[in-house]
């Protein structure tokens, strides 16, 4: 089976906390505190495989969860940082955010990107002597690692893509062309999946192009294989567009080419735009030079402004001539496209942030609830039996203007707050 796009879930590790503890040495009275730092969590980062070209693995395996930093420990010891974990995808694979469906990255623009990063590790409480409070007993927790839904989408990387009704021949011309070797037969949709060849022009000169399923009249609707496959070609700077000049199913090539346009535009107006070289397949077996219907067919592709090709991937006729006109139009086009960043990590991170800081306080029986995502956070490491954290605790409150808006949603001395499960009476 093959497959090209799946949603997985990754989760980068939770930073390590820090540790409480205080040096303990004979005849030594009062050690300080040294409790040691938390380890960083690991990363998620996606990497490109040259040699796949599926995401089949995905289908088995659809969350990946990278290492939690170690905690931190007695004598200053820094926990251990979690491993990273390294996702493999094939070249040209997008991660889209999977609600918007805007791309996070190409992966056909950098062999690497780091899609999570890893909590932080908490301060041991070390980190939190100062000359009135000598014996801190809190340390901070680690932060938690960022997680999220991807989509990932295969586009392949060719220069050219070769489309066409089913059984026109792209195959055979891709088996002709490039060492690849596509299975071949006289039934429509032999062509499952996409298939990529490299055409070897010598010299080190070549291109890769790419070979997708057939698409018929309603592909667009989901007839025959559907047109979810034109997303293989939709990087390709030159389309192929292959007919059967010998019309040996009957079809007449002018309505072929018709047709496929059509669907090509419904599935993309910039994909419909793409340059095309047309290529009449099958010319063994009709005297295109004597057919008047292939005059016809000559002036309706002259008019759409594309150059015509008679070729036969049996008897090899007319393809020396067609790879010399590919190579040189390629080298006239711009290169392979590369997705843009429609969301920046920077971007994401701001509208997280934002998120992250804010406060809501509603109004329950009697009972003022206080929410915010970084409250949560915050709540994770406050140590409620000790009185220096809990201190901590309210100057945070009151810094970060927690009192001053339970005040203004009418929060009075000795109502009752609470604060994840945490109450308290207020007291101004
Ligand atoms: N005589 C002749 N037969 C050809 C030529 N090219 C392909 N064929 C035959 O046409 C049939 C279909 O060829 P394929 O290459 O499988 O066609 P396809 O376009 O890849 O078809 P799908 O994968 O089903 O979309 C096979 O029986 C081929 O042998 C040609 O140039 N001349
Ligand atoms: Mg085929």
């Amino acid at each position: 089976m093959f497959i090209d796009h799946i949603q997985i879930y990754v989760k980068a590790g939770n930073g390590g906390n820090g540790a409480i503890s205080f040096h303990r040495e004979k005849y030594v009275a009062a050690g300080g505190p040294d409790g040691g730092d938390g380890g960083r969590g690991g990363n998620i980062i996606f990497r490109v495989d040259e040699g796949s070209n599926t995401l089949l693995a995905f289908r088995y395996k659809r969350k990946f969860v990278a290492e939690n930093g170690g905690d931190g420990k007695a004598d200053k010891m820094h926990g251990k940082n979690g491993a990273d974990t390294v996702i493999l995808v094939p070249p040209g694979t997008l991660l889209k955010d999977p609600e918007t469906g805007k791309v996070l990255f190409d992966m056909s623009e950098a062999n690497e990107f780091v899609a999570c990063r890893g909590g932080r590790g908490g301060w041991g409480n070390r980190h939190f002597a100062t000359p009135t409070r000598q014996i801190p007993r809190f340390a901070k927790s680690g932060t938690a690692g960022e997680e999220r839904e991807l989509l990932l989408e295969l586009k392949m990387i060719a220069d050219v893509g070769l489309l066409g009704f089913p059984s026109v021949g792209k195959s055979s011309i891709l088996a002709r062309i490039s060492a690849a070797k596509p299975k071949i037969a006289g039934y429509h949709f032999t062509t499952l999946s996409p298939n990529l060849g490299v055409v070897a022009l010598g010299e080190g000169r070549g291109f890769v192009a790419a070979d997708i399923p057939g698409l018929i009249e309603g592909a667009a609707d989901g007839a025959g294989l559907g047109h979810d496959f034109l997303r293989h070609v939709d990087r390709c700077r030159l389309l192929l567009h292959v007919v059967d000049i010998a019309a040996t199913e009957g079809r007449d090539p002018i309505e072929d080419m018709k047709v496929i346009n059509r669907e090509l535009a419904q599935y993309s107006p910039e994909l419909a735009e793409r340059p095309q070289i047309v290529v009449a397949n099958k010319c063994d077996m009709v005297l295109y030079e004597d057919e008047p219907y292939c005059r016809d067919f000559e002036e309706y592709v002259r008019s759409l402004g594309c150059e015509l090709f008679y070729i036969s991937a049996v008897t090899g006729e007319g393809i020396p001539e067609m790879l010399v006109a590919v190579e040189n139009k390629l080298r006239e086009l711009p290169p392979i496209k590369v997705y843009e960043r429609e969301i920046t990590a920077e971007e994401e991170a701001a509208e997280s942030a934002a998120g992250e800081r804010e406060t809501t306080v509603r109004r329950e029986d009697g009972i003022f609830y206080v929410e915010g995502k970084w409250l949560y956070n915050f709540m994770g490491q406050i140590n409620f039996d000790d009185y220096q954290s809990l201190s901590f605790f309210s100057r945070v409150l009151q810094k970060n203007g927690v009192i001053d808006l339970l005040r203004e949603h009418g929060c009075k001395d000795g109502d009752t707050v609470n604060i994840y499960d945490f109450e308290f009476d207020f007291v101004q």
